[in-house]
């Protein structure tokens, strides 16, 4: 099946391309299949903005689409950066981003976090299917490990081990992370349509 990723970010594409090629899927990302745009994550939730980002593309492609918006959660930030992540407060790069919260942790006994992704899937008939996996854990003291991308070198999930998710091996974050949760949710939707 085709399937066009409704995503900029090529973390996520790279991610997505490793779980759903072995599935079977023949995996486009938004600039191979030849749309070059990027929307505006009005929504209030990682649901409405999943579904913004993949009804922009249907609307365009009208063939099966699968977006992803995504974030961090930290406890005491009271939930923040969450739909915010990719532009936490205002920090241009990955690293400065981390480095934000990391500041804000400082002193904080309560260092609990949790990833979440809402995979939205629009089927061929332009139905869409919305998805959440979450991956608890806590916040590193420090940066450490070069896998990944955004904030895996300070992601340190409660099955990891005590790593960060930027240590560990990619495989491990292809089965566990959250990314992994919302596509198994998929995947069982569509082995039982
Ligand atoms: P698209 O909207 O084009 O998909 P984006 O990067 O803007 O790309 P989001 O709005 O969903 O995507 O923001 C997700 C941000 O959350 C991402 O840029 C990272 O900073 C963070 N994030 C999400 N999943 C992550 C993961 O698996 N590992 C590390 N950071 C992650």
């Amino acid at each position: 099946m085709k399937l066009i990723l409704a995503t900029n970010n090529q973390g996520k594409v790279k991610e997505y391309r490793d779980i759903l090629t072995p599935l079977g899927f023949e995996v486009l990302s938004q600039s191979e299949a030849g749309i070059h745009l990027d929307v505006e994550e009005t929504g209030a939730t990682f649901a409405e903005n999943a579904y913004l980002k993949a009804k922009a593309i249907y609307d365009i492609a009208h063939c099966c689409v699968l977006s992803d918006d995504s974030g961090l959660q930290v406890t005491v930030l009271g939930n923040e950066p969450g739909i915010y992540s990719a532009r936490y407060k205002g920090l241009p790069t990955e690293h400065e981003r981390r480095m934000a919260i990391l500041d804000g942790l400082k002193d904080k006994a309560d260092r609990s976090a949790r990833f979440v992704c809402c995979v939205c899937f629009i089927d061929e008939g332009g139905k869409e299917h919305l998805f959440t996996g979450i991956w608890n854990g806590t916040i590193a003291e420090a940066e450490s490990g070069t896998n990944g991308f955004g904030y895996d070198p300070i992601f340190v999930a409660e099955d990891s081990g005590g790593h960060t998710t930027a240590s560990l091996p990619i495989s491990f974050k292809e089965t566990h992370s959250h990314r992994a949760k919302a596509v198994g949710q998929l995947m069982d939707y569509l082995r039982s349509r």
